[in-house]
């Protein structure tokens, strides 16, 4: 039996550890693992991706590319009798999915804050294509509201770490300084540490940063990333075992994963 991988670039470490962990679940339960990666998101690269797994007569399909809801709807019956799931989607949407929850992450990052005392929070949001990243930064904004705050500044980076040096560089040349930062991904928050740090501000000491995703290089950073985690490598179990389900012919529920606060340094 062989599972189909439509994944986003495997040149970001998330998607990269989600489709590791999913190719070692499935190699222990003796499925096959064949994988379609889109350079860039966006419903045609999503539908080449997924008639080229077809066309190799896989038994079903893990999706992880942004999608908005009508078109995770489409790839779903483009899919026909092949199941489809989905990773990277509303968690309100109508099609098979096991999503980690984007609101309990954006929350957990502004109460941190908020508890340290933190008033002045910028945010630094993912790209506009992506559906997490949207979801991320609402959530952000309307748990900062129930404190009362607006955020010091809103900053958009394309999820890669060049793109967190450059916004977070630009802000601080136009001599914003905030108090603390939450970055949709540990990627770009890495470029956010590089850019304070060439600025002359200690972390945490006159900035703290908290991240996204918890990958396996953020602990390493300097000062090591307080960081919201999505364990993805019971991404990757959950999601092989309701493909193995359902391509069985089971009903199989929706899942809304957990993410975790991970405190390290660079929060104070
Ligand atoms: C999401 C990551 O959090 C983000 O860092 C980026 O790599 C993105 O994927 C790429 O699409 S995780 C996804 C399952 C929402």
């Amino acid at each position: 039996h062989t599972i189909g991988f439509a994944t986003t670039t495997l040149a970001l470490h998330a998607p990269s550890q989600i489709a590791a962990a999913i190719k070692s679940k499935a190699g222990e339960m003796q499925f096959n693992v064949v994988i379609s990666m889109v350079e860039q998101p966006g419903l045609e690269a999503t539908r080449s991706a997924i008639n080229s797994l077809l066309s190799q007569r896989v038994d079903g399909i893990i999706i992880n590319i942004p999608l908005e809801d009508a078109d995770a709807m489409e790839m779903q019956r483009a899919c026909g009798a092949v199941p489809a799931l989905f990773l990277d989607v509303s968690p309100t949407v109508a099609a098979r999915h096991s999503v980690f929850d984007p609101d309990m992450g954006a929350r957990l990052g502004v109460e941190h804050l908020v508890q340290l005392g933190h008033r002045h929070i910028a945010l630094l949001g993912g790209p506009a294509s992506s559906v997490s990243a949207r979801l991320r930064f609402d959530g952000w904004l309307q748990h900062l509201s129930e404190h009362r705050l607006t955020p010091v500044a809103k900053l958009h980076g394309d999820w890669g770490s060049l793109s967190g040096y450059q916004q977070v560089q630009q802000m601080l040349h136009e001599g914003v300084q905030p108090g603390a930062l939450l970055v949709a991904n540990d990627q770009m928050a890495l470029g956010a540490l590089r850019a304070l740090h060439e600025f002359g501000l200690g972390v945490p000491r006159d900035v703290s940063v908290v991240g996204y995703d918890d990958t396996e290089d953020s602990a390493c950073f300097i000062p090591p990333l307080t960081t919201i985690k999505q364990d993805f490598r019971t991404l990757g179990q959950v999601s092989v075992e309701r493909m193995v389900a359902l391509i069985g012919g089971e009903q199989v529920p929706d899942d809304l994963l957990t993410v975790s606060l991970v405190e390290r340094k660079t929060t104070a």
